[in-house]
């Protein structure tokens, strides 16, 4: 790429992840204990990072953590406090003005909150106080106007007892932050080889000899998974990637773990091929290894025969498709994609792996269905060293999937759940996050409760949605820190401070232990041993025990308090639930490494509705929910490294060179000199999504980036009110953050 471009030359890892942790231990001021935390992090008997949701291994390295799961670890014990004074001090309106950084640098929530309107501001309330009124407010409403929204954190205890109040109150509408993430992979998934998670584990990280790479920033989002990568590179496994950005974690590493690769700064090199696709091209990509497998006849002909339907359509779709729309499609020659094919040619064992690159198109569910039948041809799923691994994104968002929040009631035992507890669950769908945006489109949403997260901010249309919020009647968030979908109130507004995952959670059965699933299917115990932020603070499973309790009529076997009294208790109930994947939960809740759920498609057991592993042909050549048409360009919306989510810990993307500022616009050079554009300029991004809603970002700095031409990159959330609601994936309607179609104004 031409000169002039921002980027970083240092690895990932080494100096400089070291010094992004202490830049936030300024700014969070932790007190001592902060530093015993992180030496227990992921470790057997210890506490499980708040940050991604990688897998834990059974031996852990002495520090078991990185650079962001330390961020998060600081952020969640900071010495600063959000008071009761802080909120007198400032009114709402007031902290709407607040970006999103200052909002949670105000620090952790201290007391319940109620909003008082007259004030314009937040006040204490008491816990009591607040159940009664919540309740009150919730039984005034019809179920289905309700719900309850989970971000992917709160464990598996909590999770499960949130949704069998939706389902005992008469709901199902339990959108989860699942629903803008890997909710595709769910979908996809299951449709092609009947389960909704991964296959790979550990074991296959260290048996594959090719790893293959779309769409997923492993040095930002999941940085120990590098550590594996490197592993894995050492042994000669080769990993080839997809990517229109050239993320710094796919090309280099310095372990900082490693003492003589910490002296010697010699880093190791993560991707030996790497392939800056244009976004929403992984199809045509696809469909060009595909035609070099068949060109190569390199199928696996007896797992075809044995195991799979729907080749011969597969098969059509590729060979009916040119080069030249392949190219065109990709961005990438077919000598490029040539090359990639004939490493997965040459594959013993291979692994797919991916992120957002694939889930967040309008085209996601053929994204990754389309990633499935390349690894379906070569047969290696079911295979020691090989699999599809999908990298989830919160701590625990694939555990609340597993223990029954769902918007869909087809994936719940209903059944179950109404012999255990005597109720009759709703037995309609629910509603998802798009769903619920359309509710408030159409005014149908009552009351929201939000289990963490900050729902406003990380949706599409967001100028649209927070517009609408204020009609809904009641508004109830549980949360560690200030954030803005807290500021945008229905006409009662609740704010319940919560207990982080580190921090000592005692009940009347003793300090409780509970339990999330990784990325890689295994279920892990933490606990919390850092004293609470605040005496008032309530676990999550006690705050959703509590509501529950003032909402629902009582009934002998819906026992809250008892429940809350002693989480072993929730995971017997989870046992009864699904009794095949949580056999003897607590006895083995303290395995080492977790203990594996056990995954029917690694047996080669397919659960779909053929009963074989299914190809699925692709509804178009791109990802893209738009026509591509001259000025019109395909932006993705990124995470920084410095930051988790809507949680902005400071302004450094260190691994793509961007500092101090996270109000830009990546473009690549000759795209600049096309519209005219010089570095530093200012821009605005207008979304061009065919209807006549006017969805603009303004003030945007252009800064000349490596990117295929057609791209743009901004930030996440700065840039959601440009993304169009209606944008989503065809099947699960995860929204395409990854491709909203924009121009640029000059
Ligand atoms: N530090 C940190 N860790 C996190 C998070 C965080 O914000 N910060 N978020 C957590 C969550 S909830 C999630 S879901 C995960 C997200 O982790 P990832 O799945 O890695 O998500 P993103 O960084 O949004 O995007 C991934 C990559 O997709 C690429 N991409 C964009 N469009 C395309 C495309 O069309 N094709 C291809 N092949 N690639 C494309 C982008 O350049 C980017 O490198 O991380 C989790 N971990
Ligand atoms: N444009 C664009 N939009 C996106 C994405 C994108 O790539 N581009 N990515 C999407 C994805 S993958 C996701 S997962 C969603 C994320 O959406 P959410 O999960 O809703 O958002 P987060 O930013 O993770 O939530 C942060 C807040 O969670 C609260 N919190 C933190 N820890 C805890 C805890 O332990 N308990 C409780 N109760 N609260 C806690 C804090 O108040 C904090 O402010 O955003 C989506 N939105
Ligand atoms: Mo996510």
């Amino acid at each position: 790429m031409a000169d002039g471009t921002t980027r970083y030359r240092g690895a990932t890892g080494g100096i400089g992840s070291m010094k992004g942790i202490a830049h936030i231990a300024r700014a969070e001021r932790p007190g001592p204990r902060a530093l015993i935390e992180l030496a227990r992090m992921n470790k057997p008997g210890g506490v499980m990072c708040t940050s991604c949701a990688w897998g834990k291994p059974a031996t852990p390295h002495p520090f078991e953590f990185c650079e962001n799961g330390a961020k998060a670890t600081l952020w969640e014990l900071t010495g600063r406090r959000a008071t009761p004074d802080f909120f007198a001090a400032h009114s709402v309106t007031d902290l709407l003005g607040w970006s999103d950084y200052d909002l949670e640098q105000a620090g952790r929530l201290t007391h319940p909150m109620r909003y008082d309107a007259s004030a314009d501001r937040y006040v204490p309330t008491d816990w009591d106080t607040a159940f009664a009124a919540i309740g009150a407010e919730l039984k005034r409403h019809d179920p289905k106007s309700t719900v309850f929204y989970a971000s992917g954190r709160a464990s598996l205890e909590t999770s499960y007892l949130y949704a069998l109040f939706a389902r005992a109150f008469g709901h199902n509408n339990l959108p989860d932050s699942s629903n803008m993430c890997h909710e595709t992979t769910g979908f996809a998934l299951r449709a092609a080889i009947g389960v909704p998670v991964g296959t790979a584990t550990f074991d296959d990280f260290d048996h594959c000899d090719v790893i293959v790479f779309f769409g997923q920033n492993t040095g930002t989002n999941s940085p120990r998974f590098l550590h594996t990568l490197q592993r894995a590179v050492e042994r000669g496994c080769r990993i080839v990637t997809f990517n229109p950005v050239r993320e710094r974690g796919l090309e280099k590493f310095i372990n900082p773990q490693s003492p003589l690769q910490m002296a010697t700064q010699v880093p190791t090199t993560i991707s030996s091929q790497y392939h800056q696709v244009k976004v929403g091209g992984d199809i045509a990509v696809m469909t060009g290894i595909a035609k070099c497998i068949l060109a190569a006849d390199a199928l696996d002909h007896a797992f075809l025969a044995e195991h799979t339907t729907g080749f011969e359509a597969w098969r059509a779709h590729v060979e009916a498709t040119p080069w030249d729309a392949i190219e065109a499609e990709s961005g990438l020659d077919r000598h490029a994609i040539g090359r990639a094919a004939l490493t997965m040619i040459e594959a013993r064992a291979m692994i797919g792996v991916y992120g957002m690159g694939l889930t967040q198109h309008v085209g996601g569910f053929d994204n990754v269905t389309c990633f499935v039948n390349l690894l379906l041809m070569r047969g290696m799923i079911g295979r020691r060293g090989a699999g599809i691994s999908p990298v989830r994104g919160h701590s625990n968002v694939q555990g609340q999937r597993t223990v029954g929040i769902a918007d869909d009631p087809a994936l719940v035992p209903l059944d179950r759940l109404a012999e255990l507890f005597g109720i009759d669950p709703p037995r309609e769908p629910g509603m998802n996050t798009v769903k619920v945006c359309e509710g408030l489109r159409a005014g149908t949403i009552r009351a929201f409760i939000g289990l963490g997260g900050n729902f406003l901010r990380a949706i599409p249309e967001q100028r649209e949605m927070e517009a609408r919020w204020r009609d809904v009647d009641l508004t109830v968030q549980i949360a560690t820190k200030l954030n803005r979908s807290h500021l945008v109130n229905g006409r009662s507004a609740w704010l319940l401070p919560c207990l982080g995952r580190f921090e000592i959670d005692r009940q009347a059965g003793g300090v409780q232990t509970v339990t999330i699933e990784d990325s890689l299917s295994h279920i892990h115990a933490s606990t919390g041993r850092h004293p609470p932020a605040s005496p008032q603070l309530r676990s999550e499973l006690a705050i959703v025990a509590g509501i529950a309790k003032a909402t629902l009529p009582p009934a002998e076997r819906l026992d809250w308090d008892g429940w809350t009294g002693d989480y072993a208790r929730v995971r017997d109930l989870i046992e009864a639930t699904y009794p095949e994947a949580f056999r003897d939960f607590n006895a083995r809740m303290d395995t080492p490494g977790g203990f594996y759920k056990g995954n029917a498609a690694r047996e080669r057991v397919w659960k779909t509705k053929s009963g074989k592993a299914t190809f699925h042909v692709p509804h178009q050549l791109n990802a893209l929910g738009f026509t591509p048409a001259e000025g019109i360009y395909r932006l993705i919306t990124m995470r920084s490294n410095d930051q988790f989510n809507t949680t902005i810990y400071g302004n450094r993307d260190r691994l793509r060179g961007i500092n101090g500022r996270r109000d830009v616009v990546l473009i690549n050079p000759i795209e600049m000199a096309r519209r005219g554009l010089k570095p530093g300029q200012r821009v605005t991004l207008k979304a061009e999504a065919g209807d006549d809603v006017d969805r603009r970002v303004a003030q945007l700095e252009v800064v000349p980036f490596d990117l295929p031409d057609d791209c743009l990159g901004a930030y996440y959330p700065e840039a959601n009110p440009l993304v169009p609601l209606q944008l989503h994936d065809r099947a699960s309607e995860t929204p395409a953050y990854k491709s909203v179609p924009v121009r640029i104004i000059a």
